[in-house]
């Protein structure tokens, strides 16, 4: 039996800075379950196609499938490509008529029914952490014993919707494979211009779960419990990484790197033992770092830490629930600073209740922070969050149905201010890059810190994505 993976065409709108100098990086979900199911289910061939890896529209897409003969497809879903997923199953079923279409991820787990429903085409839904279920259900299949006795799946059947029952179990990250990069090609990928040092680079996750509930986030498909694989094995596979597949440096896509201290330690202390000529960076909360811990990182190889700062306004910080201040981000930038590591910070603009001066304050944070890299983002209210539940009740989305998802590039003012438009909002946005990039203090610092070919390389790449974004922007 043939298996697919496909991580959906997906194209970021050109007013997202992203789009510019966006990451392109390997799809972790789709080959943690290529592996687990190539490790569980011996009469199974797995494939992936990364539509983004190949910047495939949906023409390239259907093209490169004519070389597969899949019986089954899996298909990543983010609320954002969710239109396209449904585009994907359409040409999919379109050239193999009888495959079984199945989806799952982020999207999914909080909409399971809704996917099955929005499409003729996609067949199954599994809800959360993919690898059990997926392998279970595909060994239904083979067997053709009947799919209701797999837990976490949304079917169709005669005309009904059907849930299947079972508790959410939490993945022991420890019994996982590596993820399967032996199937893709991994020197298409790099993380965003201008965040990396050298280049082959990978990502890793090396826990899954939060403990924490900002209420702007989807990091509800892990649930509340946080798992972290253990450091001996995190250093397997970074040494895989390095022997198989030349990898220089690693971006660990960890929502908290560093939320068990200890373990985080340890694992610096392996690396340094090892001796690997190996760089890293990660990102991790405010208030889940300290001093040593950032020395112990630079010392073993990481050279930037990234934050999710959201806000400079200490009011919006306790409305979304973020459980940090504005006074632990300036510690924790001042201490990744002193470590001699790059700092880089994340900030969401336009959350309910934002006003024009806590927008400008989260602006000026930012400046005041002056880290070596920053993202703003305007809020995409995430069905299934609690601040997409809230808006919804104050009647405060812009947008309705599906048009909501389309929207949820990052980059969209979504939600109704009380005196800020939606186009000043884009304003601010917009502006808050430039004033931020184009900077001389920000020039020169960055000037300063060239020590190599390399550096210059990746300076220039990162200003020149920036400047291509800003071109192309308009000021309404
Ligand atoms: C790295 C990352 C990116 C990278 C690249 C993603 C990539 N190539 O994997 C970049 C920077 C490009 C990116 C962009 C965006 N991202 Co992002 N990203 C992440 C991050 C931090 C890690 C992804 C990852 O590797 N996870 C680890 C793997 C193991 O988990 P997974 O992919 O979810 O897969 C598991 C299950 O979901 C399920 N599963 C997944 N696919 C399938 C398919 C089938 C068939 C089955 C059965 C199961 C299944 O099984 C997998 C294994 O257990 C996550 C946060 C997180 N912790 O996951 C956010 C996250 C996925 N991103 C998010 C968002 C909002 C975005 C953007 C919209 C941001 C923006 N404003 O522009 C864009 C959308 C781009 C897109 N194409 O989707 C949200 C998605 C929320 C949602 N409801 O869709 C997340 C969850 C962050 C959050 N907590 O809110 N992102
Ligand atoms: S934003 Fe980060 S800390 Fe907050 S819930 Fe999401 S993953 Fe956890």
């Amino acid at each position: 039996m043939n298996v697919l993976l496909i991580n959906p065409p997906y194209s970021l709108v050109e007013y997202n800075v992203y789009s510019k100098t966006g990451a392109v990086l390997p799809p972790l979900g789709l080959l943690y379950i290529a592996a687990y199911v190539r490790e569980r289910c011996r009469n199974i061939d797995v494939c992936i196609l990364d539509s983004s890896a190949y910047k495939l529209d949906f023409e390239g897409f259907q093209k490169e499938l004519k070389d597969f003969q899949p019986d089954i497809v899996g298909i990543t879903v983010c609320t954002a490509t969710f239109s396209g997923v449904l585009k994907t199953a359409e040409i999919v079923k379109e050239n193999f008529p009888h495959c079984i279409i199945v989806v799952g991820g982020p999207h999914v787990s909080v909409q399971p029914e809704e996917c099955i429903s929005s499409s003729a085409n996609i067949d199954i839904a599994v809800i959360g952490e993919g690898e059990v279920i997926f392998a279970e259900l595909l060994e239904s299949i083979y067997r053709k014993v009947g799919i209701n006795g797999v837990p976490n799946i949304v079917y169709k059947e005669g005309g009904k919707i059907v849930r299947t029952q079972g508790q959410h179990k939490t993945i022991d990250l420890d019994t996982l494979p590596f993820p399967a990069r032996d199937l893709i090609n991994m020197r298409l990928y790099h993380p965003a211009h201008g965040t990396y040092r050298r280049l082959p680079a990978a990502n890793m996750i090396t826990s899954r779960g939060c403990p924490f509930r900002c209420t702007f986030c989807s990091s509800s498909i892990f649930g509340l419990q946080y798992r972290v694989q253990s450091p001996f094995k995190t250093m397997q596979e970074i040494e895989t990484l390095v022997n198989d597949y030349g990898i220089r440096e690693v971006l660990f896509n960890d929502d908290v790197f560093t939320l068990d201290k200890k373990k985080t330690a340890e694992l610096c202390e392996l690396l340094l033992q090892k001796k690997l000529d190996f760089t890293w960076s990660c990102s991790t909360r405010v208030n889940l770092i300290d001093p040593p811990l950032l020395n112990k990182m630079q010392k073993s190889g990481c050279f930037a830490v990234g934050y999710g700062i959201e806000s400079g306004d200490e009011n919006i910080l306790e409305k979304i629930d973020k459980d940090s201040s504005l006074k632990d981000a300036k510690k924790a930038i001042q201490w990744t600073k002193e470590a001699g590591m790059e700092t880089r910070a994340f900030y969401i603009l336009g959350f309910p209740g934002e006003t024009k001066q806590t927008i400008k304050r989260t602006i000026e944070f930012s400046l005041e922070l002056d880290t070596d890299f920053v993202i703003y983002n305007i809020i995409s209210p995430m069905p299934g969050t609690k601040l997409f539940e809230e808006a919804k009740s104050n009647g405060l989305l812009l947008y309705e149905g599906r048009e909501i998802y389309d929207k949820a590039n990052g980059a969209t003012p979504m939600i109704k201010l009380c005196d800020v438009t939606p186009s000043e909002l884009k304003q601010f946005y917009n502006l808050a890059y430039r004033r931020y990039y184009i900077r001389p203090r920000y020039i020169f610092n960055q000037l300063r810190r060239i020590r190599s070919l390399s550096d210059f390389n990746r300076y220039i790449r990162g200003a020149l994505s920036f400047l291509n974004w800003n071109e192309n922007i308009s000021y309404e």
